[in-house]
């Protein structure tokens, strides 16, 4: 059976618990202050625990994977491989300093002292650009440091950026992007290794699926090739002849990122009744 640990509560549980049903994997009910569950449909017992425990719990063989941030994966730092980034929980790392302190140059870091709880990170970071600075390890509410003179600047996790606004900071420095990320033992048994595949499969089924989205719309005939030339889809797209002459319908897979952008452009060559339907899993 392949042990996966993911997070007991927080940020990436419920996302990671959505992925494993979206998977659609089945689980036990192992009550409200559950430690682990089994799936009921997969060789697989997932067990709840805090993301920092996660890398050495995968590291001296207690579980075979995990899912945690990059960012705890890398300050870790424990002989890991990143099987898969998993799109949710999404956050940079950073160096912010308050607001009316003047910036120019990293340089400028020199002989401050920097609150954080990635110390391993940041150090290996200031010595990459040869900056000379004092680690002050802190373990949560980084973004006081500096307010109650315990450090001159942070380096912390930054996603909208409104709790650095609301503490006077200001980003002056990113270090790292971070998501969720699926990682393993670098040696886990064949078997395991088998059960994992067969898991990622699903798990890449289901992401690539969100990033797109399933079009149909109506289009005269003379305007199928300019519409066909903005929306290459999968391979290309399914074309079906209406009931009314010289009227075609038009089936494709667009990208949830340049969405608005291709809808613009389809009105703009002609398409009428266009219709965007979410996509449940994508194999290619
Ligand atoms: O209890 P356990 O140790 O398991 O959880 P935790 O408290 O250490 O972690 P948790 O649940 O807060 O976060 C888990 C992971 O989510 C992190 O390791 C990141 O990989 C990711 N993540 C994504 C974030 C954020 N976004 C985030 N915004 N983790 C923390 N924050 C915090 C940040 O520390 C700061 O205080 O949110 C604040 C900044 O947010 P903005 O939106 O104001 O910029
Ligand atoms: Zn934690």
């Amino acid at each position: 059976m392949l042990t996966i640990a993911i997070q007991k509560s927080g940020r990436l549980h419920d996302n990671t618990i959505t992925l494993f049903k979206e998977c659609g994997l089945i689980f036990d009910n192992g009550g409200h202050h559950r430690l682990k569950m089994q799936a009921t449909n997969f060789p697989l017992q997932v067990l709840f625990l805090r993301d920092d425990d996660i890398p050495e719990c995968i590291n001296n063989g207690a579980v075979d994977a995990g899912i945690v941030g990059e960012n705890v994966y890398k300050e870790k730092n424990k002989k890991l491989q990143i099987a898969e980034k998993l799109g949710f929980a999404k956050c940079r790392l950073s160096i912010s300093l308050p607001k009316q302190k003047s910036y120019r140059t990293v340089k400028d870091l020199n002989n401050l002292k920097i609150a954080t709880s990635y110390p391993n990170i940041l150090r290996k970071y200031l010595k990459n650009k040869g900056v000379k600075a004092t680690i002050h390890e802190i373990n949560g509410s980084v973004e006081i440091a500096p307010g109650i003179g315990l450090a001159e600047a942070i380096f912390d996790i930054v996603s909208t950026g409104s709790t650095l606004l609301s503490n006077g900071l200001k980003e002056v420095e990113v270090v790292m992007q971070s998501e969720a990320v699926l990682v393993h033992h670098p040696k886990i048994s064949q078997k395991k290794q088998q059960l994992l595949e067969k898991l990622l499969f699903r798990i890449r089924a289901v992401n690539k699926a969100t990033n797109y989205k399933y079009i149909l719309l109506n289009t005269p005939n003379s305007a199928i090739k300019k519409i066909s030339d903005i929306l290459p889809g999968m391979k290309s797209p399914t074309i079906i002849p209406l009931a009314e002459e010289e009227w075609s319908s038009i089936h494709s897979v667009i990208r949830e990122d340049d969405f608005w952008e291709k809808i613009e452009n389809l009105k703009k060559a002609g398409a009428r009744g266009i219709l965007v339907i979410p996509i449940e899993k994508m194999i290619l």
